[in-house]
């Protein structure tokens, strides 16, 4: 493991691919993981040992005695929220203060962002983006328009600079007509104690923390949030989150080379879903989609929100792979397909003027999936060990898939538990 390079694992559908569970999986082969993009708006689900866990801005590796977790300058944080997570993860046992170390040039979503990003959705009427309302957007917004503060900030004069944003944003809030600010005072009072709270952490110039751990030979792995199709570049734009979640995003959002970036894991969804509003090709609005929602437990970590149910996109998935630079797939929640009689797979797009394209084209609001169709597996494989068991229609399903895709699917998923996992030969 130890090769100079971090590893990159990314969402390649719309998110919520199962990555909290892979990135747990993996961990014992890593020193360090890294977080390097979104915030809250992420929910990693991680079940062992009977519990479930929730993790919205911390590093999976957390869970893992040793390892030093990273939130890195690409990362938006909300120290309210941050400290929520931060406590419960203390309370079931989890040290955390001398392993979590935080960018100084990670930037902070304030109160304000929270007000905005709903008031921006609401000025939206009926092209809602549906975010997840956790001031993703206008934190990012800030950024980009050199507004922004950052956790650095925390450590100076921070009560005169938090006032000068939020000031901006009252103004802000006041030209889009906004006046619901029920519950404000007590929310910025609890963020400030936030603020404070993130005071024992080791806040870090993370760049140079990162590149010293590689030129040590440390291990790391970069552990992406949302999906490839929500990147603010290459997602189905505008319905996309506000940060660049391809793996170029781990070089920008942790400050490492590109030539120090070593295997990208890829991983997916037997099947496709999406939260929120936008363009889904294979989206199912019949029994087959309810039957996939409900054994597949579609439902959003962060809101609750029903997912939206799918075949399996080869077009999609050429494209996130083509990308992100994927050198090996990761196939997650197969068995949620174990009773269906046959599987369908979006091999090519019908465009609206007739043509037939397998390249991911500019607009996918009008296109219409060419399915190739196959057997099902109706084998209950929750309880498998090893590939040598798989049967031979899934075994068929999996080369049909490495050959459309031109890449290696070398983990497979087989239930929500870290037993439940074949990792390929
Ligand atoms: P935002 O709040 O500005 O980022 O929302 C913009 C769009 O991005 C979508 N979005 C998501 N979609 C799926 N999963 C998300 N988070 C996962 C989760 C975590 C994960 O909730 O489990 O898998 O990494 C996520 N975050 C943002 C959102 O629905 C809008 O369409
Ligand atoms: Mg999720």
């Amino acid at each position: 493991m130890n090769t100079g390079k971090v590893d990159v694992l990314l969402g390649l559908q719309w998110g919520d691919e199962g990555k909290g569970k892979v990135v747990d999986v993996l961990t014992p082969r890593y020193d360090v993981v890294a977080r390097f993009q979104g915030g809250p708006n992420a929910g990693h689900t991680l079940e062992f040992e009977g519990q479930k866990y929730v993790l919205r801005s911390i590093p999976s590796g957390i869970f893992q005695g040793d390892k030093v977790n990273i939130i890195g300058n690409g990362v938006v944080l909300a120290p309210d929220l941050f400290m929520d997570e931060a406590k419960d993860l203390e309370k079931s046992g989890h040290e955390l203060t001398s392993r979590l170390h935080i960018s100084k040039k990670a930037h902070l979503i304030m109160p304000t962002h929270r007000i905005l990003d709903r008031a921006i959705e609401a000025a939206k009427g009926k092209n809602k983006v549906g975010t997840t309302g956790k001031g993703i957007g206008p934190t990012y917004t800030d950024k980009v328009s050199r507004n922004g503060l950052r956790v650095g900030d925390i450590l100076e004069n921070f009560d005169q600079k938090y006032a000068a944003h939020k000031e901006r944003h009252m103004k802000m809030l006041k030209a889009l007509g906004w006046t619901d600010f029920e519950g404000f005072d007590e929310v910025e009072k609890k963020w400030m104690e936030g603020v404070e709270y993130l005071r024992q952490f080791h806040i870090v110039d993370s760049e140079h923390e990162v590149n010293k751990l590689l030129k040590d030979n440390k291990s790391i792995l970069c552990e992406g949030a949302q999906g490839t199709m929500l990147d603010v570049d290459f997602g189905s734009y505008p319905f996309v989150t506000s940060s660049n979640t391809i793996c170029a995003g781990a070089c920008t959002g942790l400050g490492i080379g590109p030539n120090k970036i070593g295997n990208v894991y890829g991983i997916m969804k037997a099947y496709c879903t999406r939260v929120g509003a936008g363009p889904f090709p294979t989206e199912l609005f019949d029994e087959t989609g309810k039957k996939i929602r409900d054994l597949g437990h579609e439902y959003g970590a962060v809101t609750g929100r029903e997912r939206r149910c799918g075949w399996i996109d080869l077009v999609q998935l050429r494209y996130s792979i083509m990308v992100d630079g994927v050198t090996e797939l990761i196939m997650m929640k197969s068995d949620v397909l174990d009773g269906f009689d046959t599987i369908k797979a979006c091999v090519a797009y019908k465009l609206p003027d007739g043509t037939v394209t397998r390249d991911f084209p500019y607009e996918i609001d009008n296109v219409e999936p060419v399915y190739k169709e196959l057997p099902g597996w109706k084998t209950d494989m929750t309880k498998f060990t090893s590939e040598d068991q798989f049967p031979k229609a899934f075994a068929d399903y999996i080369k049909f898939l490495e050959n459309e895709l031109e890449t290696r699917i070398g983990i497979i998923s087989i239930g929500p538990d870290r037993d439940q996992t074949i990792v390929r030969k």
